[in-house]
Order: C-alpha cells, then structure tokens, then sequence
C-alpha cells in the first residue's frame, strides 16, 4: 500500500463520492470522481482509502462522519488516501 497526502483549496464541490464507513463494515473509499474535478485535478483516483480527513484518522467514522466532516472543511480538505501498487 502506498499512502499519501493531497490538499485541496476549496470551496466544496470537491469532485468526489464517498463509499464505505464503519456503519456498513467496509473502510472509506473513493467510489467517483468528477472528471476534471478538485479531487481529480490533484490525483486521487477512485478505490483510494480514505485513512484520514482534516488530519484526523477516518477509521473509526460512519458514512455520515466522514461525509459531514468533509462538508466541515471550506478553505481546504485535506486528505490522507492509500492505494493499492
Ligand atoms: N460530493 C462532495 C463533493 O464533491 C463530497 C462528499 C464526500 C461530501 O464536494
């Protein structure tokens, strides 16, 4: 697994779904992605994990969490994703 780090300049839309969270028992992921979006334009790619949001570990979210807190950040999201080499 390869992690890494990605800061987006906001404002929302960040040009990405969500998918997974504690409450459905899969890890947070990257399910799509708007072409040309923020998040597109700064390299993630869809079947990214999502380790943590804001700096803080995602591992322990529900989709709503994870969705709230992303809809928290205004200025900047940041990102800590995983992928599979
Ligand atoms: N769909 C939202 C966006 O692209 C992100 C979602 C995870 C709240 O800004």
């Amino acid at each position: 697994m390869d992690s890494f780090k990605v800061v987006l300049e906001g404002p929302a839309p960040w040009g990405f779904r969500l998918q997974g969270g504690k409450d459905f028992n899969v890890p947070l992921s990257i399910s799509r992605l708007t072409p040309g979006g923020k998040a597109a334009q700064a390299g993630v790619a869809v079947g990214d994990w999502v380790l943590s949001i804001d700096g803080e570990n995602a591992g322990g979210l529900t989709h709503i969490e994870a969705q709230n807190k992303i809809r928290a950040c205004g200025e900047r999201l940041s990102l800590g994703l995983s992928r599979a080499q």
